[in-house]
């Protein structure tokens, strides 16, 4: 069995920072689940381009207020605690937050732990390049 707790991997390479958001990834690929596992903070009044061409994801809102926009058919869905969104086509998406919102974000295949989002909001596979 693994052990870990948040508050021991902020500020280590566990976690990962952007403008908008970091991400507190509590389980990669390295620990063979054949998913990973992140705690993400999305800062308040701020617009996330994000698609995951190569991951599927799910994710599960713990605090904070926002929404989610499918930029497919411009639906906009409302995201506050309690709200889970699954994105298994795919789905391009825009992710506000209205106030900061807490994410447990689960992803398939695992990342393993250094990605960003591209220009385009995508993570590479593994075999591909990582931009760090
Ligand atoms: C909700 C979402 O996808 N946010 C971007 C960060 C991502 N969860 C990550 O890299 O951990």
């Amino acid at each position: 069995m693994i052990v870990r707790k948040l508050q021991d991997c902020i500020d280590t390479e566990r976690q990962m920072k952007s403008e908008n958001w970091n991400s507190v990834r509590l389980s990669l690929k390295d620990d063979n689940m054949g998913f990973s596992f992140h705690i993400t903070t999305i800062y308040a009044g701020t617009e996330t381009p994000i698609h995951y061409q190569n991951h599927l994801e799910t994710v599960y809102c713990i605090s904070g207020e926002g929404e989610v926009e499918t930029v497919a058919d411009g639906k906009i869905h409302k995201i506050e605690p309690g709200t889970v969104y699954i994105l298994d086509k795919h789905d391009k998406h825009l992710l506000r937050a209205s106030k900061e919102m807490q994410l447990a974000c689960v992803f398939n295949p695992p990342l393993h732990g250094r990605e960003h989002h591209d220009e385009n909001g995508v993570y590479p596979l593994e075999a591909e390049s990582v931009t760090d």
